[in-house]
């Protein structure tokens, strides 16, 4: 049965997004949310419960004590399911840091056209951690050197992964003992597709293992090479000034959205898109030059680096060709909507995919090599201006904000201490005093099963009410910097006094931009540093923290939420949980739940919940960053110990009378 059709402003709190579901309304053209609508969701599967894992089913399990034709239990069902979406989303994150490494092996020989090493010093501080010698060595030969040890991390099959030595010492001392530490990338994704495979492992405990291990090959491996790579070749971010919405499509020009995750791509067609030939071919169509944003990861990589305009995030991608004023949605790899071709098809769009791994029926293919990397950067953008002339009627939403992004792990360390004396001290201290309550991380992406962006930016405005610094990822950072949360200090009226206080000092903002999907790894390396700085314990699973996708939809997303639980993180999504029960308790097999939750935090000190119930979702929060605090024994989280912040004080006394300020300011009485 079909459900309701939702309202625009049900389906959004965005202001742009409503607006454009109003035009797909009036036009008569579906999109992700009325396709939600109308597509119920399966319980069965979307509780894990439906096996197709071979040609005897699928066997659709209901009740308590059914099993499939072979006689799988829904225990084994449910965690060989979930087992397989982790090993999908750390293949998908890993082969994009296996590109990575082989563009910088490529850059180290000179065999890519447009790349250069362009932070010397993050390579130079990587190298030494695989004590790779740095001294008297050309970058590209450090380079070239890092790129193989990269590489090689991927088809290894015996010892550990090389970065898991950057993880806090007890942490790895756990691992080992639990014999999760990856052996190789690919052989833990390999080795996750065998054993779900028909009549091998059948013991829930045991695959939940393996789950484990094979998230680590992404938080630990190949999403940490991805961001090491792409902060190498394109630069180590640092705070600049974005803006993000559809109100960034520019009427006047050749719009070019860049869609997907990998920076290889979209670094070039930025450089691409200056290039005086180009401004000229534009000009001579008619346009005022190209203006290019990004969608998805892809916008995050190229806002933090370049300051390229976000035109939203994942929900945003049929959105944006929607206004009628995108020339070319050019897509590399990973959340690209088949249905963008079909849509694009209604207006004069050009969908372009250029991954090798990629193709879209129906969609214009021009393969994309590091060979040739500028030249084919700039055949896009001359097809996207060619496409100018076609264009019809426009809307584009008057919609934008501003944001200040890029906050990497090394830029924290700077504003927090300096160049002499980069540190952590100041963040630490600011938490143990209680200033600041905890930390809590917002990342993942949009369901079009919810209203868009409202459990990313409700949770976020609440916990920073309650002194909650936070980092922000992905399409939940997209989503704050569109609803006008990633201002730099402008929000601080709305945060907690003690968190306000920090950031005033520090001249920090409360919500940090930390990147795209894969630099979730950026949280793992801050974390990590958080523990080394002393005063917070002497693991991750001390640290009074929590990570949460409120509006997660994709298996990249499970394994992060289970590299980040490894790692000894609270993690909770929104949601419908893909391990839980029936919803109508035809059965309550609930083993595969205990296991990621109070199993999984008996032994690495991190869990995984499912909770869609919001203002739950913050108590679960807001209770676990305390229960931290009580377990470190700092002082008990009290609002009201550190009174109004140095400014808001300030501003206060400037509106009183001056005879009246004294006493204010120094407890005395009036003259
Ligand atoms: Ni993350 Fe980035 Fe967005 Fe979700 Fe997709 S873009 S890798 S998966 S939808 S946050």
């Amino acid at each position: 049965m079909a459900r309701k059709e939702r309202t625009p402003q049900e389906r959004s709190i965005d202001p742009a997004a409503q607006q454009m579901l109003i035009r797909a309304d009036k036009l008569g053209i579906g999109t992700a949310f009325s396709r939600a609508d109308q597509m119920p969701a399966c319980n069965i599967g979307g509780a894990g419960m439906c096996c197709k894992i071979c040609g005897m089913g699928p066997c659709r399990l209901t009740k308590e004590g059914h099993t499939g034709v072979c006689g799988a239990t829904i225990d084994t069902i449910q965690a060989r399911n979930l087992v397989r979406s982790i090993a999908a989303g750390a293949a998908a994150h890993s082969d994009h840091g296996r590109d990575m490494a082989f563009t910088l092996k490529a850059v180290a020989n000179g065999t890519a056209e447009g790349y250069r090493i362009k932070d010397v010093a993050k390579l130079r501080n990587v190298a030494v951690l695989y004590d790779i010698p740095i001294e008297g060595r050309a970058p590209e030969e450090i380079a070239d050197e890092l790129a193989d040890l990269y590489i090689a991390q991927f088809g290894q099959q015996r010892g550990e992964l090389a970065p898991v030595r950057r993880a806090p010492e007890k942490r790895q001392a756990i691992w080992r003992e639990q014999g999760v530490v990856p052996r190789g990338i690919d052989r833990e994704v390999v080795e996750a597709l065998h054993r779900t495979h028909m009549g091998d492992d059948q013991d829930a405990n045991h695959l939940m293992n393996h789950a484990i291990r094979t998230s680590l090959t992404d938080g630990w491996g190949g999403s940490l090479i991805a961001t090491d790579v792409s902060d190498i070749l394109f630069g180590t971010p640092a705070p600049l000034l974005g803006e993000a919405n559809l109100g960034v499509l520019k009427d006047d020009m050749v719009n070019v959205v860049v869609h997907g995750h990998e920076p290889t791509l979209s670094e070039m067609i930025v450089a691409a898109s200056q290039d005086p030939e180009i401004i000229e071919y534009a000009k001579a169509a008619g346009a005022n030059g190209v203006n290019l944003s990004g969608i998805c990861c892809t916008a995050n990589e190229i806002l933090m680096r370049q300051g390229v305009p976000a035109a939203g995030n994942f929900l945003h991608q049929e959105l944006a060709i929607m206004t009628g004023a995108v020339e070319a949605m050019v897509v590399d790899v990973q959340c690209i909507m088949q249905a963008l071709v079909n849509l694009a098809d209604k207006f004069h769009t050009k969908v372009i995919t250029t991954s090798p791994k990629v193709k879209i029926t129906g969609a214009t293919h021009i393969e994309f090599h590091e060979t040739s990397a500028y030249s084919t950067a700039k055949q896009i953008l001359r097809e996207a201006i060619d496409n100018f002339k076609n264009r019809d009627t426009t809307e584009i939403p008057d919609v934008r904000e501003s944001l200040v992004p890029g906050f990497s792990h090394e830029y924290i360390n700077y504003m927090l201490g300096g160049t002499y004396r980069a540190s952590f001290r100041p963040l630490n201290d600011a938490i143990m005093s209680g200033r600041i309550r905890g930390v809590a991380a917002i990342v993942g992406c949009n369901n079009p099963r919810g209203q868009q962006d409202y459990l990313h930016t409700h949770v976020a405005k609440e916990l920073l009410k309650q002194d909650v610094l936070l980092v922000e990822t992905g399409c939940g950072a997209i989503a704050a910097a569109k609803l006008g949360m990633l201002l730099g200090e402008a929000g601080l009226d709305q945060v907690g006094p003690g968190l306000r206080q920090v950031c005033e000092t520090i001249g920090m903002p409360p919500v940090l931009h930390m990147g795209s999907c894969v630099d979730n790894t950026r949280i793992l390396t801050v974390l990590t540093q958080m523990v080394e700085e002393g005063g917070l314990g002497d693991d991750i699973d001390q640290i009074p923290a929590v990570g949460l996708a409120p509006e997660w939809m994709s298996e990249k997303a499970l394994a992060i939420a289970t590299y980040c639980v490894a790692s000894g993180a609270y993690v909770i999504f929104g949601g419908t949980s893909p391990v839980s029960g029936m919803p109508d308790k035809m059965s309550d097999s609930d083993l595969v739940s205990k296991i990621i939750s109070e199993g999984w935090e008996e032994i690495y000190g991190g869990k995984l919940e499912f909770i869609p119930e919001v203002n739950e979702m913050i108590q679960a929060t807001l209770d676990h960053i305390d229960k931290k605090r009580a377990a470190l024994g700092l002082p008990e989280y009290d609002p009201d110990r550190f009174s109004r912040s140095g400014d808001a004080r300030m501003l206060a006394l400037e509106e009183m009378p001056l005879a009246d300020r004294r006493s204010a300011m120094y407890g005395v009485a009036a003259d």
